[in-house]
């Protein structure tokens, strides 16, 4: 490859915040490493973990990015996702619970790139609208908007990480008769609060997390019923009174829902937790990766360089049981393909490497094969690199405790505790059981608890 003088991040999520780490970390050891700008179209860092109380568009107009909501607590143990330079235990001073809210975590991703001092590469409230690759040059042509100055410009660069995110762009099918509906009709990615849906029976349409997570959130803060409905299959956990789960939606007409199975419900509201879709409107054609939320999307060798271009890569852009540590793994990874440390094999060699991984991942049959299937992904990408020690051994049984947790009790797996891989510590139970912990905040999380001690 030849040298990259200037890099190109798109997005200042964790993803996006990995790579910035994995360069920055590679310099302070003495490498030399491109010119990097990072552009970002929110004010700050932190990606969805940045909560906003908007929906639509922003202030200037922009889709709004945020799909997080009040009261969102991590949904897998925080153990799980632990960066393996950066522990939580050297983030906060102290042991804290698995399951933290969203602003803990939020402090915790962007402290260590805060203490990295890498905010100067980062171009804050700048989307990306288009990126030109010119062949002949070996140069892409970035188009962006400078929203405070709304001044739109073109810079040059030798190589581009796409790590934009992929749970933003709602996925929103629709349903006969739902356009009559008399109550409230939204999308995952415009939930914001549960606190509306007290007294209220709320149809969730999906099956997977959000459903599940915004279920459970509406039933805490009050909502009198939660009826799921799945497509392909229920979630299946043990629900407690109050929740139920019915095949699909076939027709809605009034306040009353039709079921695939002719069973019929009345609802108040009803919420699409039905998905998102890639979105790369900046990238064209033959750069912009196509693809469903899947494990091992195809066209990206070891599931970041782009195969038909290396230059361009992508982070984060698989379905996700790991998170922050394996976006720390890809962003090594893609460091060291961009510094000439790890050379490409051949286009049939890479090619052949893809569809072998595709070919695991179309195997997967349940989520413990999956766990599995991802921890071999992220062993994989480690063994290339200098990213400090990561068990993802023990990772992957803490993620099947997990699952066998929820198993046990989807409105209590929040109150266990797992032991960190990093410092072997084990985590303080929290100060409240998750259910009575109504207080979202990072204060109430830690201060309460100093009150307790
Ligand atoms: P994002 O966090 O989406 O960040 C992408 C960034 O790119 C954003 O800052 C965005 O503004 C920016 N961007 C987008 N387009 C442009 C553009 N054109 N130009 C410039 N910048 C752009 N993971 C967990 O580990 N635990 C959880 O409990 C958890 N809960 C979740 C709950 C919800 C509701 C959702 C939607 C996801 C959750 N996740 C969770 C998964 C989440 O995807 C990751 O934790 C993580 O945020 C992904 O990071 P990312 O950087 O890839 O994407
Ligand atoms: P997911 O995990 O991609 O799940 C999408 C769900 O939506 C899944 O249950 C789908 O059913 C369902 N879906 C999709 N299209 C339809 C239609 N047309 N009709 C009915 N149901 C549909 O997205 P989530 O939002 O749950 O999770 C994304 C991230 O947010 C995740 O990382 C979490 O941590 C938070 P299927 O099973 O395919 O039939």
């Amino acid at each position: 490859m030849t040298r990259v003088a200037r890099l190109a991040i798109i997005g200042a999520g964790p993803s996006g915040l990995a790579v910035l780490r994995a360069f920055e970390t590679a310099r302070r050891k003495g490498a030399t490493i491109p010119d990097i700008v990072c552009f970002e179209k929110q004010e700050t860092w932190g990606g969805l973990w940045n909560y906003t109380w908007r929906t639509g568009l922003d202030e200037f107009g922009e889709p709004v990015h945020g799909s997080m909501y009040r009261y969102l607590w991590s949904n897998g143990p925080k153990e799980c996702l632990e960066f393996a330079d950066y522990s939580f235990e050297e983030h906060f001073g102290r042991p804290i619970p698995s399951y933290p809210p969203r602003a803990v975590l939020h402090d915790y991703i962007a402290g260590r790139v805060e203490k990295s001092g890498v905010k100067p590469y980062v171009r804050f409230r700048t989307p990306v609208r288009h990126v030109a690759y010119d062949a002949a040059r070996q140069r892409f042509a970035l188009t962006v908007a400078d929203l405070l100055r709304d001044e739109t410009r073109c810079e040059e660069f030798d190589a581009v990480v796409v790590a934009n995110g992929h749970f933003s762009v709602p996925n929103v099918p629709s349903f006969p008769g739902i356009e009559s509906f008399p109550g409230r009709v939204l999308h995952s990615h415009d939930f914001r609060s549960a606190d509306e849906f007290a007294g209220k029976t709320v149809l969730i349409v999906g099956s997977s997390y959000s459903a599940e997570d915004i279920g459970v959130q509406c039933f805490k803060y009050g909502a009198s019923g939660i009826v799921f409905s799945y497509r392909t299959r229920p979630m299946g956990f043990d629900w407690p009174e109050g929740f139920e789960e019915r095949p699909l939606v076939t027709e809605i007409a009034g306040n009353q829902v039709t079921f695939k199975d002719s069973s019929r419900r009345e609802v108040d509201a009803i919420v699409l937790c039905t998905g998102y879709r890639h979105s790369y409107p900046f990238l064209p054609d033959q750069l912009r990766l196509k693809t469903d939320n899947r494990l091992y999307p195809l066209g990206l060798y070891k599931g970041v360089i782009w195969q038909d271009n290396p230059k361009i890569a992508y982070v984060g852009m698989q379905d996700q049981y790991y998170t922050f540590n394996m976006f720390d793994a890809q962003a090594w990874f893609v460091r060291d393909v961009l510094l000439g440390r790890i050379a490409l094999p051949p286009h049939a060699d890479r090619q052949a490497d893809i569809a072998a991984w595709r070919a695991r991942e179309e195997a997967v049959g349940d989520p413990l094969q999956a766990i599995d299937f991802q921890t071999d992904y992220v062993r994989d990408l480690l063994q290339a690199t200098d990213y400090p020690a990561l068990d993802v051994d023990r990772v992957a049984e803490l993620f099947k405790e997990w699952e066998h947790h929820k198993e046990a009790g989807i409105l209590t797996y929040r109150d266990r505790s797992y032991r960190s891989t990093l410092t072997g510590t084990m985590a303080p139970r929290h100060h409240t059981d998750w259910m009575d912990a109504m207080d979202d905040s990072l204060e109430a999380f830690m201060a309460v608890r100093e009150a307790a001690e």
